[in-house]
């Protein structure tokens, strides 16, 4: 059996799938993918994944996309390890939830912020021919435009909305954390790992006007219970080439 997991920096999306594999101790190959050298846009990862896009899990051959999708296909490959998904229906059901929430009104949003404050270092540093080159090199349409804001830099009215759907977002999870220890189903679950992998382990640095050590006291308990997991740990210890000058996000966590 072999399994891959192509991946960049501990944090978003590649954080999000390499939790699972080392909290549940599923032996894997880790493959770093480079996204400060455009490597997820070059022929060889893009006849991986075709939208040039990290991470993704090459399972004998078989190749999985898309971070939820990959976490729960490790649970249904791989029922032989201690589970991330509750075992009812219910339980499947709320973590299914909010899955949901995360990817349709979190992650492009901090996203958003990230790249407008790190990315954005990098697509200036760009020559302009080289640049346009690169964008057409990018398979999918909505990530072209979201390098080619990161060089321009986002409008206020851009940050200012993923700003409030941040803040709702913080909100709502401080709400179900203090009446609730996880997430869904009373355990530790691929929910959980989603809220933390975007918005977990860097909204209190990302967003300091937000007060989040006030406003979400329960939000700041969970995202320390989860950074203490061991498997949380080893994944947030993978390989990180970010400039350290420009960790303004990622280094300081760890
Ligand atoms: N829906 C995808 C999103 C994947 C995604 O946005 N990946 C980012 C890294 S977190 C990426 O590959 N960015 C490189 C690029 O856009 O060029 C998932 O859940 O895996």
């Amino acid at each position: 059996m072999t399994l891959k997991l192509y991946h960049a920096e501990p944090v978003a999306n590649s954080l999000k799938s390499v939790i699972p594999l080392h909290q549940r101790g599923i032996p894997f190959e880790s493959v770093y993918v480079d996204l400060h050298k455009f490597e997820q846009h070059e022929p060889w990862f893009v006849a991986l994944n075709p939208e040039g896009q990290v991470p993704v899990l090459d399972h004998d051959g078989t190749i999985i996309t898309h971070s939820t999708v990959i976490n729960e296909y490790l649970e249904d490959a791989f029922p032989d390890y201690p589970p991330l998904r509750p075992a009812d229906p219910v339980g499947r059901a709320r973590m299914r939830y909010w899955n949901k929430f995360v990817d349709e009104h979190v992650m492009n949003y901090v996203s958003m912020h990230g790249w407008n404050r790190l990315i954005s270092v990098i697509a200036r540093n760009i020559e302009s021919g080289d640049f346009e080159k690169l964008m057409e090199r990018i398979p999918l349409p909505d990530q072209r435009k979201k390098w080619m804001n990161a060089r321009s830099g986002f409008t206020e009215e851009q940050l200012a909305h993923a700003t409030e759907k941040v803040a709702y977002a913080v909100d709502k999870v401080e709400k179900h954390l203090s009446e609730n220890e996880w997430f869904a189903g009373g355990m530790f679950s691929l929910a959980d790992i989603n809220f933390y992998s975007h918005c977990g382990v860097m909204v209190e640095r990302m967003f300091p006007d937000m007060d989040v050590a006030n406003r979400a006291p329960n939000l700041v308990a969970w995202r320390d219970r989860v950074t203490a997991l061991p498997g949380v740990a080893k994944a947030l210890a993978g390989p990180d080439k970010t400039d350290p000058r420009l960790r303004t996000f990622t280094g300081e966590a760890r």
